[in-house]
């Protein structure tokens, strides 16, 4: 086996295991990333595979393909591909959800209901879904046709577009590239970068914005718009991470993947006490349901199910030996979790039809007896418990409070007579906030695992930077006790002012990957507010993906772009074989649409880099510059309180406490 990289992770329960794995001679992705290298050719974009007279290498001395094409145009193909890879991914999930939507109100699937009444009455009207007068199942049913004809929309431009600030939308008309439909956009892109067709790095790249923008204005946000109808929206909810939520003499039965449509029914399938006395007959003390990735952002975000770690948890998870069951569905999803699974008595079961993985297990979730389908799961998790053999489980556990949704944000920062985004406004305007960021993304395993995470969140927030995260990065958030509101002791004056007054931690959960669809919502809403331009480009903000991995983050990130964000990710750049490219997504990029993609691999330089953005944004929109002397006098009533309370085992109700508005 390969030699291990020493400093693989700086999460300790990743360290532990990863010595388990070596004790036993279980290769995990850790070895792999260490044993092979990636291609230097492809990693810079320089391969070009699209027809079979190559793949040719544009290095050296070849300046051209077979066929002609440049450095340009094949980096422009392959991160235009990958745009749309990773636009699909997300609005494929966005289609499936708007599908149990549909099922849902036609009576085809009665174990969903409508938890959200009054974002699906919101989301219509987005639609142009009529909604007065009528029955619920009646508007989720054309809710759920709208979002399927907005996938599938061939002409003109999707609807959502419109929650963006008239400034945007009108950028993105100027430019071309206000999206279609969804699946056009994605298919377009696959069509114009095969073998002969588009041969302009400019035309493939604004192309590729565009698909991203199907991705961030239509099928992520419908995703988030219908799974909070159908499971509600998220608000504040206590929760533990880390791998010390696996238990040692209870069932442990682990969601992993993205969709919460079959976990939220396998959170109330361990809940049945039918099912809990049946595990008891097993000699278990009950049944322990935790998540990985994003499937379990979902359910930590709604209903605080612990998440026991990211992405490249994955493997080692298994590796404790505690798990009877591991139920994934679609993404992110390692094949490798197969032959691990085969070492121990883990029965590891795929669920989705666009996801097998040879070796697991497949049960057919279907939505039409979901329940029923899910309490067979937890038994034959159950069923398991009694092979379990020895386990090596860390101990590590760390709390925070996630479940913060946009409208939250709006509630809680706009106290409780009106809410609105003013105070969140005006404490940029006046210095207390620095700017915000969204930081997103995966873990990769060629780089050390949430270094960058935590090193970028640390360094935005001491600087009163006040960070929104997603998906796996939220999960390194989560470990280091970056999202529970103690954590304002680490933030910059006032943030941490902030924090204490309204009782939020310094770095934001706010969901899943396709989650950060709430994150432009938010923007969207700070640049109409006013006072800070017009325009998410006039913002003093920033996106990051310091870890980045999969092509969805690729397609964040260039919706972040499309939006107006300037946006970081961690890594080389994938097309740095053509110096052009990288530089068109950069100054290119910026010029045509306002916001601009770099990549940037040492987190130091990359937190440096965004606070001069901000500060450069502050200065345009001539607020007074940044000063960190200037606030943070206030008491820590409230944050006392609520840690008292917390600490207490209290339940911790943010919407009743009492909060003084900002001034
Ligand atoms: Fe996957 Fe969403 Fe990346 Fe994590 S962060 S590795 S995409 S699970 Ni979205
Ligand atoms: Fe080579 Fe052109 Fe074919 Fe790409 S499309 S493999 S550059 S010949």
């Amino acid at each position: 086996m390969a030699k291990r990289n020493e400093n693989p992770s700086i999460d300790p329960t990743v360290v532990e295991m990863l010595e388990v794995a070596r004790e036993k001679g279980i290769e995990t992705a850790f070895d792999r990333a260490e044993a092979m290298k990636p291609c230097p050719i492809g990693a810079k974009g320089a391969c070009c595979h699209n027809c079979d007279m190559g793949p040719c290498r544009l290095v050296g001395k070849h300046d051209r393909g077979v066929c002609g094409a440049t450095k340009e145009t094949v980096a422009a193909r392959n991160l235009a591909r990958m745009i749309a890879a990773g636009a699909a991914a997300h609005s494929d999930h966005g289609r499936d959800m708007a599908l149990t939507l549909l099922a849902a109100a036609e009576g085809e699937a009665p174990d969903y209901e409508i938890r959200d009444e009054a974002k699906l009455r919101e989301v219509a009207e987005f639609l142009d879904v009529p909604t007065k007068g009528r029955e619920t199942m009646d508007v989720a049913k054309d809710v759920a046709e709208a979002a399927l004809a907005q996938v599938g929309n061939q002409k003109g431009e999707i609807l959502f577009l419109k929650r963006a600030p008239t400034k945007r939308q009108e950028v993105w008309r100027k430019a071309g590239v206000a999206p279609r439909g969804i699946d056009r956009e994605v298919v377009e892109i696959m069509h114009r970068t095969h073998v002969g067709n588009d041969q302009w790095y400019e035309s493939i790249l604004m192309a590729g914005l565009r698909t991203a923008l199907s991705d961030g204005w239509g099928g992520s946000m419908l995703a988030t718009d219908i799974t909070d109808i159908l499971f509600g929206s998220p608000a504040p909810v206590r929760a533990n991470a880390n791998m010390g939520m696996l238990s040692e003499d209870e069932v442990n039965i682990v969601v992993h993947g993205h969709e919460p449509v079959l976990s939220e029914m396998i959170l109330a399938a361990v809940n049945d006490p039918e099912l809990i006395e049946y595990a008891k007959s097993k000699g278990a003390k009950g049944i322990n349901l935790t998540g990985i990735c994003c499937t379990a952002n979902e359910t930590l975000m709604r209903q605080g199910v612990p998440t026991i770690g990211n992405f490249l948890s994955q493997e080692l998870a298994i590796i404790t030996g505690a798990i009877e069951l591991m139920i994934v569905d679609i993404q992110c999803i390692m094949q490798a979790l197969a032959p691990v699974a085969d070492q121990f008595h883990t029965r590891l079961i795929t669920t989705s039809p666009h996801a097998y993985i040879e070796g697991a297990e497949h049960v057919d979730f279907e939505e039409s007896h979901a329940l029923e389908i899910a309490k067979e799961l937890v038994r034959m998790g159950i069923d398991n418990f009694p092979n379990r053999g020895r386990t090596h489980i860390p101990k590590e556990i760390s709390h925070l409070v996630a479940g913060f949704s946009h409208e939250y944000i709006n509630y809680a920062l706009g106290g409780f007579y009106r809410g609105s985004f003013r105070p969140l406004n005006d404490a940029v305007i006046q210095g207390r906030l620095r700017g915000v960021a969204g930081v997103v993304g995966c873990n990769n395993a060629r780089t050390r695992h949430d270094y960058s995470h935590e090193y970028i969140m640390r360094r935005l927030i001491e600087n009163d930077v006040l960070v929104a995260m997603t998906g796996c990065g939220a999960i390194a958030a989560a470990k280091y006790g970056l999202m529970s509101p103690e954590a304002a002791k680490y933030a910059g004056p006032g943030l941490r002012e902030i924090c204490e007054t309204v009782g939020i931690p310094p770095v934001l959960h706010v969901g899943s990957c396709v989650d950060n669809a709430r994150i432009l919502t938010t923007l969207s809403q700070m640049a109409t507010e006013g006072g800070l331009g017009e325009d998410i480009a006039d913002l003093p903000a920033v996106g990051f993906a310091p870890e980045w991995m999969s092509e969805k983050a690729l397609s964040i990130a260039s919706y972040f772009v499309g939006s107006g964000l300037y946006t970081i990710m961690g890594s080389e750049s994938p097309v740095a074989n053509s110096p052009v490219v990288n530089r068109f997504i950069s100054e290119g990029w910026e010029e045509r649409i306002g916001g601009k993609l770099e990549f940037i691999a040492d987190p130091e330089e990359a937190a440096q880099k965004a606070l001069e953005h901000i500060d450069q944004k502050r200065a345009d929109l001539g607020l007074e510059a940044y000063d960190p002397t200037r606030y943070g006098q206030s008491g820590d009533w409230l944050m006392q309180q609520f840690i008292e309370a917390m600490e207490a085992g209290q339940p911790v109700n943010l919407y009743s406490a009492k909060v003084p508005r900002l001034a």
